[in-house]
């Protein structure tokens, strides 16, 4: 009866086990894993530039479901797919413009890119594999086109009115950064506020009428529509006050009722901001309870300094801050954006340098955001239209893009740079992606885990441990352009405890690390190059 009493419990002593090792001496860890949020991993689409099933050349909706495989096949036993569990799509609601960053009808999905039947069809599909959709939501204003400033702008009686921030006369000091912010209007002799563009004018915060509508669109969205969070836009010029036009006290307690207000309405639903170049210092004070998450800027623009450069001391220091000024690793982290020089751009076409760069985007803290194109190594710099251009899926006249002309010239590269060519190449960047991508969804430690530095002695050699109570992780790297020398690392944070040699979690190539109980001998690393290992 003894025996069978026990049974079911591990040997003792056998193997090192996580229970083996000292309580970490580093506490933040992501989030308190109640979030769908933790641990994901997100990619971001430009629905009109992903997939066009129509032949328009207009990426859509369709276009995207017959295309949701390559971010997520619904098996997370096949690593021939992304695995991203998470998607952000770029503005789909109505709108005058390419982009969609200036609705016209926040109750209705952009045409172009099919009806809200298909939009529907999307959630589903992309619900039906594991993968979160979580909208672009752009509060701060509407597009001049908006039937609500249509009808403020001719009547100053009309209900609308006081949506919008108009003047008499022309205040006549400029935006944050030096643009023009009053715009004369086209209807009368009088002047209204818009921190983007003439195109853009500001919705009022001030007024409540105007923050129960944000919540009315919210609640659509997150209801019938079936979105699983937000990611806002523009967040930080909310609510001006004269001159002070952004991160203002009223703004930030604008987010904190938002979010009460959500917390009680849509518990699961999750809010990432977008508070453009914001510094550790500056978003903590959004945080705790602003919203869930924010993007950090100065991060992932690091992770590419130290894939260009080799040198990480930057990085890490700005890590030790967020983990010490933020909470529990609520920031998400991305190497590039749809406002932003495309990362292989930035990294002057060195592939090895773009591999490294996924490896600490995918292994470090903080949610990590994927650029759809980033996977394959696309280029663009600016103008905006640029960084935006068709996804490259194979070396076609349209790029299997379209079948059509595409709405915006496919990137020169487009007939050699492609998902067709790089599936077929074992050592592609696209195939790297994947199984980064798949190895930080698959592990906790990586999803969630606290975060050490450990010191290698070598100024572009990088190790770090992440752990959860069940995994314990260590990743090594090095950031050089030549092969490292060799290092040992000693008996900090436990990770020589009980003598076992870690195991190698990816990607291919790792090289044999051995422990001799005191020390942890990492012998010489390739360039530019980034291993995963498990200690438990
Ligand atoms: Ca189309
Ligand atoms: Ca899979
Ligand atoms: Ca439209
Ligand atoms: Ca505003």
């Amino acid at each position: 009866m003894l025996a069978v009493a026990t049974a079911g419990f591990p040997a003792l002593g056998l193997a090192q086990s996580p229970a083996d090792l000292p309580p970490p001496p580093f506490a933040a860890s992501s989030g308190d894993g109640s979030s769908w949020m933790d641990g994901a991993v997100c990619y971001e689409i430009f629905v009109r530039s992903f997939a066009d099933s129509d032949g328009d050349g207009v990426g859509d909706f369709r276009g995207l479901i017959d295309r949701l495989d390559h971010v997520n096949d619904g098996d997370p036993a096949t690593t021939s797919d992304l695995g991203a569990t998470c998607v952000w799509l770029m503005p789909i609601m109505e709108s005058a413009s390419y982009h969609g960053y200036d609705v016209t009808d926040y109750y209705a999905v952009e045409a172009d890119y099919g009806t809200a039947a298909d939009y529907l069809a999307f959630v589903d599909a992309a619900h039906a594999r594991g993968i979160r959709v979580i909208l672009d939501l752009v509060l701060n204003h509407t597009s001049s086109q908006h039937p609500w400033f249509l009808k403020a702008m001719a009547d100053p009686a009309s209900p609308y009115r006081d949506w919008y921030i108009f003047e008499d006369e022309d205040p006549g000091y400029a935006g944050p950064w030096g643009a023009q912010a009053w715009h004369p209007s086209p209807a009368a002799a009088e002047y209204y506020y818009g921190v983007f563009w003439e195109g853009m004018p500001d919705l009022d915060y001030r007024n409540p009428a105007v923050t129960e509508e944000a919540r009315r669109i919210s609640q659509f969205w997150l209801g019938e529509m079936g979105a699983d969070g937000f990611r806002l836009d523009a967040i930080k010029h909310l609510i001006e006050d004269g001159r002070a036009q952004e991160n203002t006290p009223e703004t930030i307690d604008w987010l904190r009722d938002y979010r009460t207000w959500l917390d009680a309405e849509a518990p699961e639903a999750e809010m990432i901001g977008e508070i453009f170049g914001g510094s550790t210092f500056l978003l903590a004070t959004y945080y705790p309870d602003g919203l869930h998450r924010f993007f950090h800027f100065e991060i992932g623009s690091q992770i590419l300094t130290t894939a260009n450069y080799g040198t990480s001391t930057a990085l890490f220091s700005t890590l030790d801050g967020a983990l010490a000024g933020l909470p529990d690793q609520r920031w998400a982290i991305f190497l590039s954006n749809h406002d932003q020089q495309r990362s292989m751009t930035t990294l002057g076409g060195d592939v090895d340098a773009a591999k490294l760069a996924a490896s600490l985007l995918l292994t470090l803290p903080g949610t990590p955001f994927i650029y759809y194109g980033e996977e394959i190594g696309m280029t663009g710099a600016k103008p905006d239209e640029r960084l935006r251009t068709p996804m490259q899926w194979d070396g076609g006249p349209g790029a299997g893009f379209t079948t059509g002309i595409p709405w915006e010239p496919l990137q020169d590269d487009a007939a050699t740079v492609h998902v067709a060519a790089q599936t077929d190449e074992p050592a592609s960047l696209l195939n790297h992606y994947r199984a980064m991508v798949n190895l930080r969804v698959a592990s906790p430690a990586l999803g969630t885990g606290s975060f050490l530095a450990l010191d290698t002695g070598i100024s572009s050699s990088i190790a770090f441990l992440r752990q959860t109570a069940d995994q314990t992780v260590l990743v090594i790297a090095n950031a050089g352009t030549e092969a490292s020398d060799a290092f040992s690392l000693t008996t900090e944070a436990g990770i020589t405890a009980g003598g076992g040699a870690p195991a190698p979690l990816g990607p291919a190539g790792a090289p044999a690390l051995t422990n001799d109980g005191a020390t942890l001998a990492v012998p010489s690393l390739p360039a530019k190059s980034l291993f995963v290992y498990t200690l438990g």
